[in-house]
């Protein structure tokens, strides 16, 4: 292998989202790469693997490590001089064509956006602050746990039900209260950027995209696509659930459910991203795998606890 060679496979083997190793060794035998999830073998051979006695080695190699269960695939110098990105893309179906049905149940990641993609939580709660304060209510912190994942009108009936004042205005003036709200809220998350996306979510997105799995977000905000679109991902998604014909909040699994369906991926391949109680409810009660970010209040565990995005790793993900 050339020194250029060397390091146009080094990137892709790099970036490449599931693991592989250099000169593996098995029993006798030693391999180029090796990807054990896969249990897949890349083989690079030039112009002395042509000869008969050669061809025949190689052939008792394959016999051998296909007895391991090991699929070898053999590439010639030539076509990675020729078309390197072309052998890539090869190896990248190979191991999707390996992965599937086998270690990749998973179809599809779902993700909640609030707290999840980027921190607009603290705008929501910002915001029911200075409305809460202007009413002259309390609420804080703790009690803002209460309000993620649940939809503008069942907050606003929270803080008023922590004040003792959930008669305390007609239909039409807690709308006026949500429209005060939403207002301070589109406010703050006025200055949005890419730079805003949490640590760890973009690589993550990318590495499940290029396994093949489908991307969704299952947020109860309006704001949602306003908000993808300042962080500047909005057309990674394969699907992004429609605030305004959810009719249920989480926990109840409906926006979970409505993703699925609308991707045609059956729950128990998908996994979902909540940093809500509510949200790690939901995903359950809709049947999936939960990856839980820094969920504080547990009455149901997420399969997956971590305690900042930047614990995500796809990899991992692939068992
Ligand atoms: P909006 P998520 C939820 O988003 C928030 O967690 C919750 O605090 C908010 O009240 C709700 O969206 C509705 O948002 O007022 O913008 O429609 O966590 O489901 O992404
Ligand atoms: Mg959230």
């Amino acid at each position: 292998m050339t020194k250029e060679e060397k390091q146009l496979w080094y990137k892709f083997l790099c970036d490449y989202p599931i693991k592989f190793t250099r000169q593996k060794i098995v029993e006798k035998y030693i391999l180029d790469f090796y990807c054990s999830k896969a249990k897949l073998a890349i083989e690079l051979d030039g112009s002395q693997h042509y000869t008969p006695e050669a061809k025949e080695y190689d052939q008792k190699r394959t016999e051998f490590l296909q007895s391991y269960g090991i699929e070898v695939i053999r590439i010639p110098n030539g076509d990675v001089n020729r078309n390197f990105q072309g052998v890539c893309k090869y190896i990248d179906i190979r191991i999707k064509e390996k992965l599937k049905g086998k270690a990749m149940n998973t179809k599809a990641i779902i993700f909640d956006l609030d707290g999840v993609i980027t921190d607009s939580a603290r705008y929501h709660f910002a915001a029911w602050k200075e409305l809460a304060g202007r009413l002259g209510y309390k609420f804080d912190e703790d009690d803002n746990e209460r309000l993620k994942g649940v939809s503008r009108m069942d907050s606003l009936n929270i803080i008023l039900e922590i004040n003792g004042a959930l008669d305390a205005f007609t239909e039409a003036e807690k709308e006026a209260l949500c429209t005060e709200k939403n207002d301070n809220y589109v406010n703050l998350i006025g200055g949005v950027t890419p730079e805003d996306i949490l640590p760890g979510i973009a690589k993550f997105m990318q590495d499940a995209k290029a396994a093949g799995l489908k991307l969704a977000v299952a947020s109860v905000s309006k704001n949602a696509p306003a908000l993808l679109t300042s962080l500047g991902i909005i057309d990674q998604f394969d699907y992004i659930a429609d605030a305004r014909k959810i009719s249920k909040s989480k926990p109840d699994p409906e926006i979970f459910s409505v993703c699925a369906e609308s991707l045609g991926i059956a729950p128990e391949n998908c996994i979902g991203v909540e940093d809500s109680q509510a949200g790690i409810e939901a995903i359950k009660a809709a049947g999936m795998k939960s990856i839980g970010i820094n969920v504080t209040v547990t009455s149901v565990t997420p399969d997956m606890p971590l305690s900042s995005t930047a614990e995500l790793d796809f990899a991992k993900l692939v068992d």
